[in-house]
């Protein structure tokens, strides 16, 4: 069996990469070296060329498209992160539906089918990833393939009833009994994902696979996971080295302790209602004001989408705000830093953090939670406060779990976790470890292609805890 990975950005690796790339990425590029394989999508680039361009490395095939600057506005800056991204986050409110997006995302979807088409062969199985890509399926059907398929969503799937909200929601859902497989992140979702097919598509359902006309589709939830011990050693490691982020972000704390929060800039993160948790809980304890302080590190994400711009401009002010008003001449209580740092950087601030403060208001799954538990020194571990909105919290039920709505509840757990005594920090820590660890990110991969190639996997290897 060859495999093939498709997905809305291909980066072709580098002899740097290791050191950067996510966990994902690299999972998913191992997978590709064991079977041998091709992974196809969009180069990253928009301009008028848009031919197939081939580049190999090792036994793996990287081919990438670009996209017109009409595709770029239309498949993914219009309907794929104007409209899908937010309905699937249940934010009705930011949901911004126009036609011609519709179209464009279409158009892609079938253009990028057109090209694949000729590079498929009869042994191939096809693993498609996230919301730009949901009707791929279809389309190669059309064009004669029928190779095993399946599909992974990154982020939640909604109830039928808000997800009805989106213009051609029925038509669009349709789409997905082409594939043979459908792995989403948690229960919910899948059960979400088969009321719409049953309800705004007529599919039958029957415990197991959902079956629409002559298809038969499986759901499935396949938690993702990190390679926690990839993470755990780049963690130990800051510690060690001389010139670390973990030993500048000490010496400029002091004895201050540090409350972390890491996001894209994206407001499904909550980084605003975060940052005034925060200002909640040092206004409710005024005796914490000077002995801790909250990093926030916020990369720049999708900062051509309007709301994107929004929330910038939103989280700068709010961090402002509460600076002036609960800051002291020698101590600000809130840092904000909008830029990337290296995955070693990373796991040194989380590990010099006594909380891990991860607070979306939906997220399909949440890499950082898990991060942040990977990084932990096992003798003297910070605690995590988790939003119960991610899908993490399925998981991680020895987190402190918040509602991310109530800035009260927020601010509390953030207490409770500074004073938390280590015997219950250790405890909660070795809970929480054990599950990342059981179900990290090469787990992830084998769990889902073997449930692809249509070998049984026990029902308990897959679902969440
Ligand atoms: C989607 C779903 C699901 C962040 N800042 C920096 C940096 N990051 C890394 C984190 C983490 C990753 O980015 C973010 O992963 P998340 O899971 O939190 O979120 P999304 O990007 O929204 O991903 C999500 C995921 O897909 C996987 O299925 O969990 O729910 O929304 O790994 O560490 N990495 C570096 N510098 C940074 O400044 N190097």
């Amino acid at each position: 069996m060859r495999l093939v990975v498709v997905s809305n950005r291909v980066t072709i690796p580098d002899r740097h990469e290791k050191a950067t790339a996510g966990g994902l990425a690299v999972a998913l590029r191992e997978a590709l070296e064991r079977h041998g394989g091709l992974w196809f999508g969009w180069s990253g680039v928009v301009g008028a060329a848009r031919q197939l361009r081939e580049t190999q490395r090792g036994n793996v095939t990287y081919a990438v498209t670009d996209l017109s600057e009409a595709e770029r506005e239309s498949y993914y800056l219009g309907f794929s992160n104007r409209a899908l991204w937010p309905i699937m986050h249940y934010r009705l409110g930011l949901t911004e539906f126009q036609r011609s997006d519709y179209m464009g995302y279409l158009g892609v979807n079938r253009r990028f089918a057109r090209e694949l088409a000729g590079m498929i062969r009869p042994d191939d199985v096809i693993w498609i990833h996230d919301y730009h890509l949901i009707p791929l399926a279809a389309e190669l059907r059309r064009r004669g393939v029928t190779n095993r398929i399946g599909y992974f969503h990154h982020i939640p799937w909604p109830s039928a009833d808000t997800l009805t909200a989106l213009p051609f929601s029925a038509t669009l859902v349709r789409t997905l009994a082409a594939y043979d497989l459908v792995g989403v992140q948690t229960r919910l979702d899948a059960r979400n994902l088969v009321d719409c097919l049953v309800m705004l598509c007529g599919a039958k359902f029957d415990g197991r696979r959902v079956r629409l006309g002559l298809r038969e589709t499986a759901v499935r939830a396949f938690p993702i996971g990190i390679d926690v011990e990839a993470f755990r050693r780049l963690a130990a490691a800051s510690v060690r080295q001389a010139a670390t982020p973990l030993r500048a972000t000490r010496e400029s704390l002091g004895e201050r302790k540090l409350v972390i929060g890491v996001d894209r800039l994206d407001y499904s993160k909550g980084i605003v209602q975060r940052l005034e948790a925060f200002g909640q809980f040092l206004r409710s304890h005024p005796e914490e004001r000077g002995r801790v302080g909250l990093l926030q590190i916020a990369p720049p994400s999708r900062s051509d989408v309007p709301e994107y711009a929004e929330l910038d401009r939103m989280s700068d002010e709010v961090a402002g705000r509460l600076n002036a008003q609960l800051g002291e001449f020698d101590w600000t209580p809130i840092r904000v830093v909008k830029k990337a740092y290296s995955r070693t950087a990373l796991a040194g601030l989380y590990r010099s953090a006594q909380v891990g403060l991860v607070t979306p208001m939906r997220d399909g799954m949440n890499l950082v939670a898990k991060e942040y538990v990977a990084a932990q020194n096992p003798a003297d571990p910070g605690v995590l406060v988790l939003s119960r909105f991610a899908g993490a919290a399925q998981q991680l039920g020895e987190a402190l779990i918040v509602n991310p709505y109530d800035t009260h509840e927020v601010a509390e757990a953030i207490r409770t976790a500074l004073a938390m005594p280590k015997s219950e920090r250790i405890r909660r820590f070795e809970a929480l470890y054990q599950i990342i660890e059981a179900s990290g990110i090469h787990w992830w991969t084998r769990c889902y292609l073997e449930a692809l190639a249509g070998e049984p996997v026990a029902a308990e290897d897959v679902e969440p805890p």
